[in-house]
């Protein structure tokens, strides 16, 4: 059925009755420290960061918008907000990206029912005149598939994920931020723009996906874009999305996961042997950190040639990213936030035997990490109600 009557292309839709933008503009400013400038500009006005932002891609022929590997929410919905600020003010023609294939059902449901043209990024390719921006993800940090050289202009992320983003021109990093999409939200209040309701709905999305899970990692300045947001987005849509039918094979993997769980004191670890799509790992630690035995949940999955990893934390003061990155090491790549995190290792051998050796060092590591003792594993469901129910 086709709910999208309302186009991307309006500007101003669907919320006439507030400007809100001096008050921002304010509000921002007043975050920023100020500078004792020489001479007598201490009452000019900072530029603002989307205004530098705009002003470095203003040269630029086209615009491209790329993100990290399997994209989420928070990647679209940010490119979204980008994309709608660059046409808005610079009108010039910008370029959506995936890498690599989107496979949860929800972020596929956000897709199609948003309308979303994504050309998958190894098939674009940039000439001189065109500027790239990275979002919700940094450079050199494994979590993109692209080899080429890329003309990054920019880069506006919010991960514990240091990539290199040394020489690039525009740079806003903010790990204290919950969301890339509260970032955008910024700029396109600074520049006092308004949105359509399809991209207030995915950037809504977009942090309503990040910002879930308890304790919380979110900010003021989070809370505040998404009541900006919500008024603005369609309600029917979003429900759609964070409702959207599941496959078969997620039934499976899930069943296959709580199979293969096992307990180290408060630690609970999935092994998934084949794994349809790696999103599916972060699905099934979201799940298992409400375990109420346990304050750490780390799911290990193979993926094609890859073993992906994804890690949640409930507790209080914890660095998940760092401590994942720390525990695969040499081994592969990781990072993420403070209690959430994720990273991937990539497999010599899918065989049973080579697996087992890298999730053998993997479950050491880990151990090790959070000061638990070596010790044999409890199945989170034992075998015998296993096999008990093979039999029924
Ligand atoms: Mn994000």
């Amino acid at each position: 059925m086709s709910t999208l009557e309302t186009g991307e292309k309006g500007r101003t839709g669907d919320s006439p009755r507030r400007s809100k933008g001096p008050r921002e503009g304010k509000k921002a400013k007043a975050s920023l420290p100020r500078k004792k400038h020489q001479g007598s500009g201490y009452r000019t006005r900072p530029q603002s960061r989307s205004d530098r932002l705009l002003s470095i891609l203003a040269p630029a022929e086209t615009i491209t918008l790329i993100s990290h590997i399997s994209p989420d929410p928070d990647s679209l919905g940010s490119m979204m907000g980008l994309a709608h600020l660059i046409q808005t003010t610079l009108g010039k023609k910008v370029i959506l990206t995936r890498d690599g294939l989107i496979g949860r059902a929800e972020n596929k449901a956000m897709v199609e029912l948003l309308d979303l043209n994504l050309i998958p990024v190894d098939q674009v390719s940039w000439g001189d005149r065109d500027a790239v921006v990275m979002v919700d993800s940094q450079p050199k940090t494994g979590r993109h598939s692209v080899d080429k050289p890329i003309p990054l202009a920019a880069v506006i992320d919010h991960h514990d994920t240091p990539g290199k983003i040394r020489g690039i021109t525009f740079r806003d990093v903010r790990k204290s931020v919950g969301a890339t999409c509260t970032m955008v939200v910024e700029y396109l209040r600074e520049q006092n723009i308004a949105i359509p309701v399809l991209t207030a709905t995915g950037m809504m999305y977009g942090m309503e996906t990040e910002l879930t899970g308890y304790p919380r990692k979110a900010s003021d300045a989070d809370d505040e874009a998404m009541q900006w947001l919500f008024p603005q987005a369609d309600r029917d849509l979003l429900a759609k999305i964070r409702n959207a039918r599941l496959p078969q094979s997620h039934f499976e993997c899930l069943v296959q996961a709580l199979q293969t769980s096992f307990i180290y004191d408060r630690l609970i670890i999935s092994w998934v042997h084949e794994m349809p799509q790696p999103e599916l790992a972060a699905e099934v630690v979201d799940f298992l950190i409400r375990f109420e035995e346990v304050d750490w949940a780390v799911c290990a999955g193979v993926v094609e040639d890859k073993l992906i990893l994804s890690c949640r934390s409930s507790g209080e003061n914890v660095r998940a990213g760092e401590l994942l990155r720390k525990v695969v090491g040499r081994m592969g790549r990781a990072g993420g936030h403070d209690r959430r995190a994720g990273g991937s290792i990539l497999l010599e051998s899918t065989s049973a035997n080579a697996v087992d050796k890298v999730t053998t060092k993997l479950r050491r590591r880990l151990l090790r990490a959070l000061r638990i003792d070596e010790q044999r594993g409890q199945r989170l469901v034992s075998r015998k109600d296993i096999l008990q129910s093979l039999q029924s």
